[in-house]
């Protein structure tokens, strides 16, 4: 401001200078083509006439990438004004997809994109298609943080996401003629990627290993030296809100060698030493681990864990100092959410950032850190729980280890005062499991950290207080303990990935689409057009133009030729035992021998339809990837028979991933999420394909449980034992065993045939199937014969068009409770106590 006169003054130079080469936002198609031809000319320095499609995406991206700079600095000029208090997003994975269809419909500038584009002389849908994946996750936890952060934009809420910039994403699979998985790495990072801005000046050093020494002055503080240290280096991702100018901040970190390469050695002539620290700094970020619902517990994740929390911390602290605060009131400002237990280190490093490094008493630090931290659990699964070793951990951070055996001490203390001589509750409860080793119970270490704990659906949220956590329940009461049902963005999972079926909402409607997208709730107008044939008439034809869409891709990627006159049933996530694909697929021999023991007149009165699978396996969970190789073999026989392919057909697609998904799941009829009850946390394919008009086949398990509630129970199809039946049944195979043959003899049928070589080798799948016979943890045996019975109910359901349709319409219409946009505002409000900070 000018000290006069109290106005905004220009920074220098002539002002309406400055102001003539401010670029629009708002731009105009000649805006367009102009910055987008500036960019082939300069950016990526080449000629108009030699211009590929990839080529021409590149322009493409980083001319909306410059709009997005653009609000991307407002955006954060708007936060740095107002000093909102902000909350921080750490997840060690964000599955993002594509970029570019998604930035030029939240930025409102598709169809001047797509008018530009087309001027010169490119198709902007082929363009689209030239964009790789950011496939920077597993499965659900990561995919749940990308729709988080476009709800976050899109509510104009300060929240910023902090993750790793892996080099490799999540690997390409690949299927052999013998239907074995293969994994090739995903380079994803080979063409340049132009969603990300490197921030060559936000560097900060983050050590390993070394000696941490405790002071004798009673201060509690300790030295920690020596040891490795590595530099982490920011690149920025700008997430663009829907029609807003909020344009929030993903900070991924990339690990680089502190001191380039051993100069020493280099002139020693020892040039591999010389680079092998630099080796082991980039190794860090190289790749991300692949496992889905397992923990696994090598050193390179820990490795991950700390250098990705260190240096988050580290930002958000320098970023809290530049306002001038006692450091009493960081939590006022800053909220930091734990995307599962993996960054639950931030806990002592935070610890230690305040009494090593701030010079604070131990009981104010643990005030800051357990009103500053939140915790979301995503899994019960016993095997998913992460652990680490008391030795691994003390030899890579040792002072951390000093700091969680402090945090226990007091912690069993107080528990101890609570419970007089419960010792085994103090066993139950503490931070460290005895054995050998010792391992520390990451959960618990999240838990006492947080301010609050929350699961991700009711049932989940439940299941957390009552089996992992309910002794922390009975230690700290109710109120520490809640529940953030999931969601998905409405965004990419119906506007971008159908907008057929979201132009008629629209109309339908007659609100605007840029209303009911971040109004979800608005699609229960559609109940009041359920009986309009001519509502059904469309809805049921753009059901079949994405049945035709799947198709083609079939067609031009795998060769192959799919009837798009059939019901289209799918499960698409990743392969693990608890999510049943097994059931699926036994399911599928089970109706193909039915088909083929009937007349060919009998067969013609029977539901038509095509099964389809997709999703990958861990490379190191042998039982998931002997699933695929069933699925594989068993298409292979079943679509060749001339008896049955015309009624049953099988597919399963290689390498699924985000784009595959938005292709995919706007054309199913019936969708399978057929978890053992209590077992999957959530979901939230199930949310995907019921907003675009899917119906939804599963057990009373996570989220199926609230989308029934709020489609009512008519509108799905519902089967299996419940929650509370399993541990019963789990007890009865292990010490009652009965027969197959007696208990379940369509299934047992199902097995021979297997067993019997009907798909080949039957050899090659008794691991498989004996993890039914002996044991049966997952509970096929119990759940199968109402499996058979709930597809019959959807086979006759489908048969009635008219009533199936009016289904559909009904499903999507209330699924207005799953959009992320509600997810977001419950942890803005019950959590973070964040507002939004509207950029004008
Ligand atoms: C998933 N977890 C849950 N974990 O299984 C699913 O029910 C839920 O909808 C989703 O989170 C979002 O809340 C999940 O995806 C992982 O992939 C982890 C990756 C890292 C290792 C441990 C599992």
């Amino acid at each position: 401001k000018d000290e006069v006169t109290g106005k905004e003054k220009w920074p220098r130079g002539e002002e309406a200078v400055w102001k003539a080469g401010l670029r629009d936002v708002d731009a105009e198609e000649k805006t367009i083509t102009n910055s987008i031809v500036n960019h082939v000319q300069t950016s990526l320095a080449r000629q108009a006439y030699n211009l590929d499609n990839l080529g021409a995406y590149q322009a493409v991206a980083l001319s909306v990438r410059d709009d997005l700079i653009i609000n991307w600095n407002e955006t954060q000029l708007t936060y740095s004004r107002k000093a909102p208090k902000r909350a921080y997003y750490l997840s060690l994975e964000f599955l993002m997809g594509r970029s570019l269809d998604n930035s030029i419909l939240n930025l409102g500038l598709k169809d001047k994109y797509a008018g530009g584009v087309d001027k010169l002389g490119f198709n902007l849908e082929d363009l689209l298609d030239q964009e790789r994946d950011a496939a920077l996750g597993n499965g659900g936890l990561g995919r749940l943080a990308a729709c988080l952060l476009d709800s976050s934009s899109t509510q104009e809420l300060p929240v910023w996401g902090y993750g790793l910039r892996y080099k490799y994403g999540i690997f390409k699979q690949l299927i052999s003629p013998e239907g074995q998985q293969l994994e090739a790495p995903d380079p994803w990072l080979d063409h340049q990627n132009p969603w990300e801005l490197p921030r060559l000046d936000v560097i900060y050093d983050v050590r390993f290993y070394g000696e941490a020494k405790r002071s004798s002055d009673g201060s509690g503080r300790a030295e920690w030296s020596g040891g490795q240290e590595v530099v982490a280096q920011a690149y920025d991702v700008p997430i663009p809100g829907y029609h807003t100018k909020n344009t929030n901040n993903l900070r991924l970190w990339e690990s680089k060698p502190k001191s380039g390469f051993d100069l020493n050695s280099f002139n020693a002539g020892n040039y591999e030493g010389a680079i092998e620290s630099s080796n082991s700094a980039a190794a860090i970020t190289s790749v991300l681990y692949p496992n889905d619902n397992t923990s696994f517990g090598k050193e390179l994740r820990l490795k991950q864990q700390y250098f990705w929390t260190a240096a988050s911390l580290a930002d958000i602290m320098r970023r809290f100092k530049n306002q001038d605060k006692p450091i009493s009131a960081f939590p006022e400002f800053i909220a930091v959410q734990l995307n599962d237990t993996h960054p639950t280190l931030a806990i002592p490093e935070l610890m230690r950032i305040l009494i090593d490094e701030e010079d604070q008493t131990w009981d104010k630090a643990w005030d800051i850190v357990t009103n500053t931290f939140f915790y979301t659990n995503h899994t019960v699964l016993p095997e998913a729980l992460e652990k680490w070793p008391v030795p691994l951990l003390q030899h890579v951070l040792p002072r951390h280890m000093q700091i969680i055996f402090d945090i226990n001490l007091f912690f069993m203390g107080q528990v101890e005062k609570k419970f007089p001589g419960d010792r085994e509750r103090l066993a139950r409860m503490s931070l460290i499991e005895e054995g050998s080793p010792q391992q520390v119970r990451m959960a618990h270490l999240a838990c006492i950290g947080s301010r609050r704990v929350n699961g991700v659906a009711e049932l989940h949220s439940d299941l957390v207080k009552t089996t992992i956590l309910k002794d922390f329940v009975e230690f700290y009461g109710i109120s520490r303990f809640g529940n953030v049902t999931n969601g998905i963005t409405p965004r990419r999972w119906l506007d971008q990935c159908n907008p057929t079926l979201s132009a008629l909402i629209s109309s339908t409607l007659k609100i605007p689409k840029e209303v009911w997208l971040k109004d979800l709730p608005k699609l229960e107008g559609l109940l009041a057009h359920v009986d309009d044939p001519e509502l059904a008439k469309t809805w049921a034809e753009i059901k079949q133009a994405n049945k035709e869409r799947l198709a083609h891709w079939v067609q031009v990627n795998l060769g192959l030729k799919i009837n798009t006159n059939v019901m289209y049933d799918i499960q698409i996530k990743r392969l693990h035992e608890y999510k049943r694909q097994t059931l699926n697929i036994l399911g599928v021999i089970h109706r193909y021998l039915q088909l083929k023991a009937l007349t060919p007149e009998e067969r013609k009165k029977t539901n038509r339809k095509a099964v389809f699978f997709a999703g990958k396996a861990a490379p190191g969970y042998y039982i998931a990837k002997l699933t695929i190789r069933l699925i594989v073999n068993v298409a292979r026989i079943i679509n060749a028979d001339k008896d049955t392919n015309e009624f049953l057909s099988l597919y399963f697609l290689p390498d699924y991933s985000v784009s595959l998904a938005e292709v995919l799941i706007p054309s199913s009829d019936i969708s399978q999420h057929i978890s053992t009850a209590g077992t999957e946390a959530s979901g939230t394919s199930n949310m995907k394909f019921c907003l675009n008009g899917g119906l939804l086949l599963g057990t009373v398990d996570g989220a199926n449980i609230e989308i029934a509630e709020e489609v009512g129970e008519s509108n799905v199809f519902f089967f299996g034992h419940l929650t509370p039946d399993v541990e019963d049944l789990r007890y009865q195979h292990q010490y009652h065993a009965i027969p197959i043959e007696e208990k379940c003899p369509a299934l047992a049928n199902v097995l021979n045939a297997v067993s019997g070589g009907l798909f080949g080798d039957g050899g090659v799948y008794e691991p498989l199937l004996n993890t039914i016979r002996q044991g049966d943890h997952y509970l096929l045996t119990d759940d199968f014969d109402s499996y058979i019975q709930a597809l019959a109910m959807v086979d006759v359901a489908y048969l009635d068009q008219k009533e199936w349709i009016k289904k559909s319409i009904r499903t999507t219409a209330k699924m207005g409770k799953f959009s992320t946009d509600r997810a977001i505002q419950d942890y803005a409000q019950e959590y973070w106590n964040i507002e939004s900070a509207k950029v004008e």
